[in-house]
Formats: structure tokens, C-alpha cells, sequence
């Protein structure tokens, strides 16, 4: 018979239920911070209002492809929140919220998608990377940042999110591997919105959780309801502290959904039953956050009106900060990627700057 030499499980931590109820009597000092919550939740709705308008910006011609953030609002503000502007972030390219709550402007984030590469020169972090398509790419990056930080004894933590189908790339395995030799100052969360495109989870991978892909690289590693801001801020508030204690890296896997389509040049309807996409809205994170702090009289009808109406106005003034950017100089195109430009490229930013006078 052979002997167990190793075994494992994985924790999932929810508080707060669809409905907006606390569960159990384990919650964290969260649940009754009731001016952080709101905090949160302005922040929240602000990224939605954000997002609603990107997609109409998309539909009108006024901009490119844009890759919708909705319903993982509660994944992206626990991350944003619990970082400190020292920390660095090494987001894909979603993860609208957390920005906002780093500094980056919404101006930034639609000059970005409006095919403007000032969107990647934040205002706020500068030492954050810019947003990554090339899926898990950005795990290498954080561990990376991660490395540089214990190598430096800097007591700053490097977070990365990546996908449920970007977990299955070589990327994020030998990112989270190097952490764990190094025992290096990173978060990896894997953003499970249950689709990877037309693919559905249960096609990526048979493995019940994707979070045990962190046990392998002998990190710890959990799962949380992403769409309960209380028990994703509480992994993330854990998970940073341990890496700036030079406890090493953690792996949470966030379980959320993703409301819209993949991105405004997808049909989702095409791939996904309605019945699927119905059952989501009923837990997603707005709801069941407003749900609560009404409960608790920390909410009400006013204060709901007076956040959408200033929501609107910082999304219409970023809209026209954005829309009044005009071009950048040409000779941008040539100016960032080289300390000194090669000869080549230097021929050509001389050629089409004549060409352009
Ligand atoms: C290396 C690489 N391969 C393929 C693609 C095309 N692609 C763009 S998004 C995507 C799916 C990503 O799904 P997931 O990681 O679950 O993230 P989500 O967009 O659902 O948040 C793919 C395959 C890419 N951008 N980069």
C-alpha cells in the first residue's frame, strides 16, 4: 500500500451572499467599515458607468475594440484597493478598476483603446505595467518586478492578474514556479470569469479548481467569490501582507463571470445560453454590495442618485478630455523603445517627418 506524502485541499471563502446577507460569524473588519464599503462601491459603480460608456464610444466609431470590464468590478477594485501606490501592478487588459483606484485616468484608459499609446503613460503609477494582451505574458513581468524588489530589499509587492485561460499557459506555470524558488514578493490572482473567448471553463481544464495549478509551485493557494468585495479585499489584504513580510507569494483564484462579450468585436450570444447569462446577474458584485449597505442603513435612494449623477459627469468629462487629445506627434512612433535609435530607424523617423512637413 502505498504512503500519502502529500495532500491538499483548497479553501473557498465567501461572506457576503447573492442577496446581500453576511454569512456566518467569521466575517472580516470589512463588513463594518461601512465608509470603506462605500468607498468601494462608489468606485464600483463609477467603473461601470466607465465601462457602459466605452462600449457606446466602440458602437458610435469613436473608439477601437474595446475589451469590457463588466461584472468583475468586485475582482478589480479588492486588488486596486488593498495595493499601495509603491506596489506595482502587471494588470492584462481589463482591469479597469484597480487602475482607477491606482490613479490612472479614464481619459487614459479610452485613449489606450482609442489606438493612442498615451494611454499606457499613466499619470498616476508610472511604475506599473502598461496593460498586456499577449495572454500571461504579464505573470513573467510581476515575478520579474517581484525579483528586482528582494533583490533590492524593497518592501513593495508586485500583483498580477491572468485569466482562467491564461492559467493554462507556460507563462503563468514558470512565473508562479520562480516565485515559489525564490519565495519572491508577488500576488498571482486568476480572474475565473468562466469563459476564454467561445471556450467555457469546463472545456480549458478538468482539474476542479484552477487555484490547485498554485499548490504544484508550493505556493498557497484559495479560492473567493470575486463577486463579494468583502471576501476578495480580505485574500487580497492577506495575501500583500504575506509578501511584504517576506512571506512569499499566494495564488487566489476569484470566482466571477463575465456579463458581457469578450470584447466589442465578439457576439457572446453566438457561444452561451441566455439561461447561463441570467443566472450570473444574480450574483454579481453592485447589486449584492448595495443589497448590503442598504440593509445595514448605510445606503439609500439619495446617496444612489447623487453617486450616478457624479459618475456621469467624471465619465463625460473624461470623454471629452479624450476625444479633444487630437493626434500624438508622429515621431512618436520611434521615440520610446530605444535608448538610442538604430540607424535604420533613425533613416525613417528623419524620412517621415520630411515627408509629413
Ligand atoms: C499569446 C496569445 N494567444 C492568444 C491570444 C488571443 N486571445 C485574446 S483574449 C483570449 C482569451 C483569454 O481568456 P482568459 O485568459 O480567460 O481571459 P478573459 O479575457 O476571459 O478575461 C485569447 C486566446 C492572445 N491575445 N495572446
Amino acid at each position: 500500500m502505498p504512503a500519502t506524502i502529500a495532500s491538499f485541499k483548497i479553501d473557498y471563502y465567501q461572506h457576503l451572499s447573492p442577496d446581500g446577507r453576511l454569512m456566518g460569524d467569521d466575517a472580516p473588519a470589512l463588513a463594518t467599515d461601512f465608509e470603506e464599503l462605500r468607498r468601494l462601491y462608489a468606485l464600483m459603480v463609477k467603473t461601470r458607468v466607465f465601462d457602459k460608456k466605452a462600449v457606446a464610444l466602440q458602437r458610435t466609431g469613436k473608439l477601437g475594440t474595446y475589451a469590457s470590464c463588466l461584472g468583475h468590478e468586485a475582482v478589480h477594485l479588492a486588488i486596486g484597493s488593498a495595493m499601495r501606490e509603491e506596489d506595482c501592478f502587471a494588470p492584462m487588459y481589463r482591469e479597469y478598476g484597480a487602475q482607477f483606484c491606482r490613479g490612472v485616468k479614464m481619459s487614459e484608459v479610452l485613449l489606450y483603446w482609442g489606438g493612442d499609446e498615451r494611454g499606457n503613460n499613466f499619470s498616476g503609477p508610472k511604475h506599473d505595467f502598461a496593460w498586456c494582451v499577449p495572454i500571461a505574458t504579464q505573470c513573467l513581468h510581476a515575478t520579474g518586478a517581484a525579483l528586482a524588489y528582494k533583490l533590492r530589499d524593497e518592501k513593495r509587492v508586485a500583483v498580477t492578474v491572468v485569466g482562467d485561460g491564461g492559467s493554462s499557459k507556460g507563462d503563468f506555470l514558470e512565473a508562479m514556479n520562480a516565485a515559489s524558488a525564490y519565495k519572491l514578493p508577488v500576488v498571482f490572482i486568476i480572474c475565473n470569469n468562466q469563459w476564454a473567448i467561445s471556450v467555457p471553463r469546463s472545456k480549458q481544464n478538468s482539474a476542479k479548481t484552477l487555484a490547485q495549478k498554485g499548490v504544484a509551485a508550493g505556493l498557497p493557494s484559495i479560492q473567493v467569490d470575486g463577486n463579494d468585495i468583502i471576501a476578495a479585499r480580505w485574500a487580497m489584504d492577506e495575501a500583500i501582507a504575506q509578501a511584504r513580510d517576506g512571506g512569499g507569494a499566494t495564488v487566489i483564484e476569484m470566482i466571477t463571470y463575465r456579463l458581457s462579450d469578450h470584447t466589442t468585436a465578439d457576439d457572446a450570444t453566438r457561444y452561451r445560453a441566455s439561461e447561463e447569462v441570467d443566472e450570473a446577474w444574480k450574483r454579481e458584485p453592485l447589486v449584492r454590495l448595495k443589497a448590503y449597505l442598504t440593509d445595514q442603513g448605510e445606503w439609500d435612494d439619495a446617496r444612489e442618485q447623487a453617486l450616478q449623477d457624479e459618475a456621469a459627469a467624471a465619465v463625460d468629462e473624461a470623454v471629452e478630455e479624450y476625444l479633444a487629445a487630437g493626434k500624438p506627434p508622429l515621431e512618436s512612433m520611434f521615440d520610446y523603445m530605444y535608448a538610442e535609435l538604430p540607424h535604420d530607424l533613425a533613416a525613417q523617423r528623419e524620412k517621415a517627418l520630411e515627408e509629413l512637413s
